[in-house]
């Protein structure tokens, strides 16, 4: 079975083409690369052409998510397995995958309805070194582990597992059982396909966009101190302020991004695991700040409760 290897790369839906410049450089340390195109504009973390395209649009959500396979044969036993799933998918024509600077793509939906692609070769621009966007003590994790990690809208967490598991070649499990105030157990579930602790996660219930939250993770602690810095200074909504997840071990906070979903910045994540555990709250921190982000999640320590 073919396993897809990274979450490669994303498009956003943005409403404001300016302010998400000024948060993706000044505040985040991307590298903006505008290509004269008008209508999108696109963000370097690393000698990739780009990992995320910013589309001008009358929506603020993720507009499409891209996982990565190796290479042309793994491409087409990829669509195999789609086919044998009774997934719906297409191959992508020469000027679509010009379009995203990769060699080979498929295009689906997964079971949540997220638009979603399959590649195999992205351009690296070895030529043009990452150039962040403000000053950096150390760059982003990427490489093998990939871009980061998100939480996507999934109305049947079951489906959803099946497909990433069974068609897309990811391990993962529930992680936590998150007793609420209300008495209820938020259970999501965590899934990777490398090193990383985690590539996509899934909450279950209604969510207002595809995406909830894209953790992007620094490879120096001070830049994770220099962009908590900035979002308070700018008085940016911080929907979880800064605390250790249990699972990746990494340390992070979660601020409004300019579409109004969540960016989550960290540092320290460990590897993922071979064999899966769960837990019933976080290392410490992590409390719940501004609401409205549909990640209003008590996933405070007790002894920190107050
Ligand atoms: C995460 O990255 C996360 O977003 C949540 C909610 C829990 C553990 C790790
Ligand atoms: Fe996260």
């Amino acid at each position: 079975m073919v396993k897809v290897t990274e979450l490669g790369y994303m498009g956003f839906n943005v409403t404001d083409m300016a302010a998400w410049e000024r948060f993706a450089t000044e505040i985040v340390g991307m590298e903006l690369h505008d290509a004269g195109e008008g209508d999108r504009k696109y963000l370097r973390l690393d000698d990739w052409h780009h990992r995320f395209v910013l589309h001008k649009s009358n929506e603020d959500d993720m507009a499409y998510i891209g996982w990565r396979v190796p290479g042309p044969d793994e491409l087409e036993e990829m669509a195999a397995q789609l086919e044998a799933a009774k997934v719906p998918y297409r191959f992508a024509s020469t000027a679509e995958c010009d379009e995203r600077r990769v060699l080979g793509l498929l295009k689906l939906t997964d079971p949540g309805g997220n638009p979603t692609e399959v590649f195999y070769g992205p351009e690296v621009m070895t030529f043009r070194p990452f150039h962040p966007g403000r000053p950096m003590f150390g760059r982003f994790v990427t490489g093998d582990q990939g871009v980061g990690h998100c939480i996507l809208r999934q109305s049947d967490v079951k489906a959803a597992y099946d497909f990433y598991t069974k068609v897309f070649g990811m391990r993962g499990s529930v992680e936590y059982k998150l007793r609420q105030p209300d008495g209820s157990v938020v259970m999501p579930t965590f899934m990777h396909c490398n090193d990383r602790q985690h590539s996509v996660a899934f909450l279950g219930g209604p969510m207002p966009k595809r995406i909830n939250h894209l953790m992007l993770e620094y490879t120096d602690l001070n830049d994770l101190g220099v962009a908590y810095h900035a979002v308070r200074q700018h008085k940016l909504a911080v929907g979880i302020d800064i605390g250790k997840h249990s699972n990746d071990q990494a340390v992070t906070f979660y601020c409004g991004n300019p579409s109004g979903w969540l960016s989550e910045l960290g540092w320290g994540a460990r590897s993922a695991p071979s064999q899966q555990e769960y837990y019933s709250a976080d290392i410490w921190g992590h409390e719940v700040e501004a609401s409205g982000f549909g990640m209003d999640l008590d996933m405070v320590a007790p002894e920190e409760e107050t």
